[in-house]
């Protein structure tokens, strides 16, 4: 395997070894009486998006460039050459976007405002519009009775930080600190629920390390500095909430992928251990008060030259929840040449597992197994399923979508969560990923993630029949 295989493989981290019978199938989904309900009346219900995957308006009304903007011009980024400049237009379709989500029945919406609509420049001037873009957005959501849920920051950092450095400079926590407390100032009294990051591995890693997502840079000596501010903004800007926010709900989430070795030997093991430090508590352990986890993982040592004194502290936040995001899980086959992580993930295709459009396998228990392992931690809080969902090839026909797959996916994964939660796993809620197909970052528009289809050309939308099993699965 040449370095690029490698460095591929590696990147793939929703993917999972060679043909495998000793490895368990997914289970069949068993309860085909599943309801919302049967997770108790206080759990929450709703869907998930993010700014620059679904508003598009990439110029409109003094937004500046986002690393995304910047990074999706550029010829080889994505691979069907397609960017976000308009995405699902959802900056002037909001309204009956958010009408659609209440006809499905939901009760929550999380999305994520986009820091380059507020501060064009990353840091000082303030741009009016996008301030009152989503004040109109938050206003229509409580009119509807849908709850609002805010993530700061989706990935889509302003390109006039990145010229400065972007998440490997310190600097970065004083602009995000600027940043953070002025939109908790100015949404606080209506949005008490909050998410400081989206995936934090998944911006570090692909972005600064792998080279496949914007900022497009690749090594370890980017990766660690950008890891380590972004930890601090992580409880930086949980405690930015709790100050500015009366009787907030702060949380902040990760990508975490269930993983197992491909057969029950040492070797295998060893790698799967220091895949779990990595992929699934690199950036938790450090909010739990655990520091990063350098035992499992030596080569994050070096992440220390980056820490100064009182870092370790910094790094701590007493969330009120953990958003939890899984879609696969990974097979790690040990092999020590490899460095670092003395590994590889086995991708799911070659082993025949199911799998969805982007090759990541179908594995419900999967998140049922990370359920228990998040709730085995001490002190962990609450934890909300921030993102589950599955991106299957669709078509249209006769104005419907009959994306069976998808349905089964929802219903399979749902299942496991109630199991989790039904032997003692405080789990509190459930975004599905995603609200409506979007612009699924390096790979264009092709994945589909959505419970509603968008026509990219014409900007009409479709509740699949996912869509509709979602909504008469929760009830009114
Ligand atoms: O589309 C992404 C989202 O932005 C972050 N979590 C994973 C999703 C599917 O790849």
């Amino acid at each position: 395997m040449n370095r690029r295989e490698y460095l591929k493989a590696i990147s793939i981290l929703g993917a999972g070894i060679l043909s495998a019978p000793y490895l368990k199938a997914s289970e069949p989904f068993l309860n085909p009486e599943l309801k919302a309900s049967m997770f108790g009346s206080d759990f929450l219900w709703g869907a998930a998006t993010a700014a620059y995957q679904i508003e598009g308006a990439r110029n409109v009304d003094g937004k500046g460039e986002s690393i995304w903007d910047k990074f999706s011009h550029t010829k080889g980024k994505i691979k069907t050459g397609e960017t976000g400049d308009e995405a699902c237009d959802f900056y002037h379709h909001f309204e009956q976007d958010i009408l659609l989500m209440k006809s499905m029945n939901l009760k929550v919406f999380r999305f994520s405002i986009s820091w380059p609509r507020i501060f064009p420049n990353g840091t000082g001037e303030i741009n009016q519009a996008g301030v009152d873009f989503y004040h109109k957005v938050i206003d229509c959501c409580i009119k509807n009775g849908i709850q609002p849920w805010i993530t700061l920051y989706h990935w889509d950092l302003p390109q006039k930080l990145e010229d400065k450095g972007g998440w490997t400079n310190r600097e970065v926590i004083k602009w995000f600190t600027e940043y953070a407390d002025f939109v908790t100032k100015a949404y606080g009294l209506k949005v008490k629920n909050w998410m400081v990051l989206n995936e934090p591995l998944s911006y570090t890693a692909v972005g600064y390390l792998f080279g496949i997502h914007a900022p497009g840079h690749k090594g370890l000596k980017r990766f660690f500095p950008a890891a380590h501010h972004t930890t601090i903004c992580q409880a930086e800007g949980g405690r930015i909430i709790r100050r500015n926010v009366k009787d907030a709900n702060i949380g902040t989430t990760f990508s975490c992928s269930y993983i197992e070795g491909i057969k029950n030997k040492p070797k295998h093991l060893k790698s799967v251990k220091r895949f779990d430090a990595f992929v699934n508590r690199l950036f938790l352990e450090p909010a739990l008060g655990m520091g990063y986890p350098v035992n499992d993982l030596p080569v994050l040592k070096k992440i220390e030259k980056y820490m100064l004194p009182g870092d370790t502290e910094k790094m701590k936040f007493d969330f009120d929840f953990i958003g939890l995001q899984n879609y696969t899980r990974e097979i790690v086959k040990g092999n020590a040449l490899i460095p670092y992580l003395h590994g590889l993930p086995v991708p799911a295709k070659k082993r025949g597992a199911e799998i969805t459009e982007n090759g990541w396998e179908v594995y419900p228990e999967g998140i049922y197994h990370l359920l228990k392992k998040y709730a085995a931690y001490p002190n962990m809080p609450k934890i909300i399923i921030t993102e589950n969902g599955a991106a299957f090839e669709d078509t249209v026909e006769d104005g419907k979508i009959q994306d069976i797959k998808r349905t089964d996916f929802l219903k399979k994964y749902l299942e496991q969560v109630l199991k989790a939660k039904n032997e003692g796993v405080n789990v509190g809620g459930y975004f599905c990923w995603s609200f409506m197909d979007n612009f699924e970052w390096a790979e264009g528009f092709k994945p589909r993630f959505g419970l509603v289809h968008i026509d990219f050309k014409t900007q009409q939308r479709i509740v699949k029949d996912s869509g509709l099993w979602y909504k008469d699965f929760l009830g009114k």
